[in-house]
């Protein structure tokens, strides 16, 4: 992985305490990584894992808020946004933690002037109890699948195979999980247009998206369970969606929202 200085990192749903939370590739990115600013939107901490015997919280969980709270600490502002696995962060809103400011929603101002909105997204989820989408099968089959895909995919990698995403697989398959992620984005994007900005960063759904329609920015930067996704404002003002393991073989989504749609459409496709 190479050293990379951008102008903002947009990260959600680290899942921390949750054993299925990448945390060693975290390290890597965070290490490698300079920002000027930090975005933690929502489900850092998994505390509802957290609460269950099926929580563990290792060192190299510790270290990954560790490593945080010194970017923090070393001039990187840090905006924590709190989601639906750790709403109990929500009470800190308007105030600080130490060094890191919380929000229940927060505005970033790009380089070139556009202005998005950040939220976690689970006010936007119609299946409270789940917190994700999961075709109304639960948070236990979620996490059996997400189990079962974290090793495949150490069983893969002992054979020289790239990351492969069962659970990405599976959505791309089911009409019920695109027409839940389809409901999702557009609830969202809805409400973000209301609030007379010129884009949305989420979280949420596990589903990391860089888009522009009608010349608003969709972004949702992923997670660190199953896709390894953070989402970057490099210094020119352009986002992209980095997906961590295809780093080396595979170039993100990257858009330039302040040159024409057209150009930005380009550039789009380009990345794919
Ligand atoms: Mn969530």
């Amino acid at each position: 992985m190479t050293n990379r200085s951008v102008r903002a990192v947009f990260i959600s749903d680290i899942h921390l305490a949750n054993p299925n939370s990448q945390v060693a590739l975290l390290e890597a990115f965070l290490r490698t990584t300079e920002m000027e600013t930090l975005y933690l939107l929502g489900d850092i901490v998994d505390l509802w894992k957290l609460s269950t015997r099926k929580g563990r919280w290792s060192r190299q969980h510790e270290a990954i808020l560790k490593l945080i709270l010194a970017k923090a600490n070393n001039g990187t502002k840090v905006v924590y946004v709190p989601g639906n696995h750790d709403p109990f962060f929500r009470h800190f809103a308007d105030t600080t933690i130490g060094p890191i400011s919380v929000e229940q929603e927060a505005i970033h101002t790009s380089a070139t002037g556009e202005r998005y909105l950040l939220l976690h997204g689970d006010r936007f989820d119609d299946d409270i109890y789940c917190g994700h989408f999961w075709w109304h099968l639960g948070e236990w089959a979620y996490e059996s699948i997400v189990t079962i895909n974290r090793h495949l995919n150490r069983v893969r990698a002992l054979f020289g195979k790239p990351y492969w995403s069962l659970p990405g697989a599976l959505k791309v398959r089911s009409k019920k999980a695109r027409a839940y992620i389809e409901s999702f984005e557009t609830k969202v994007i809805d409400y973000a247009r209301s609030q007379g900005v010129q884009g949305v960063i989420c979280g949420h759904i596990h589903q990391g998206t860089l888009r522009i329609s009608d010349g608003f920015v969709y972004a949702n930067d992923g997670d660190w369970v199953e896709s390894c996704t953070a989402l970057l404002e490099h210094q020119d003002g352009s986002l992209e969606l980095l997906q961590v393991p295809h780093a080396a073989t595979q170039p993100g989504m990257r858009l330039h929202p302040a040159m024409s749609p057209k150009q930005a459409a380009v550039l789009h496709s380009q990345a794919h």
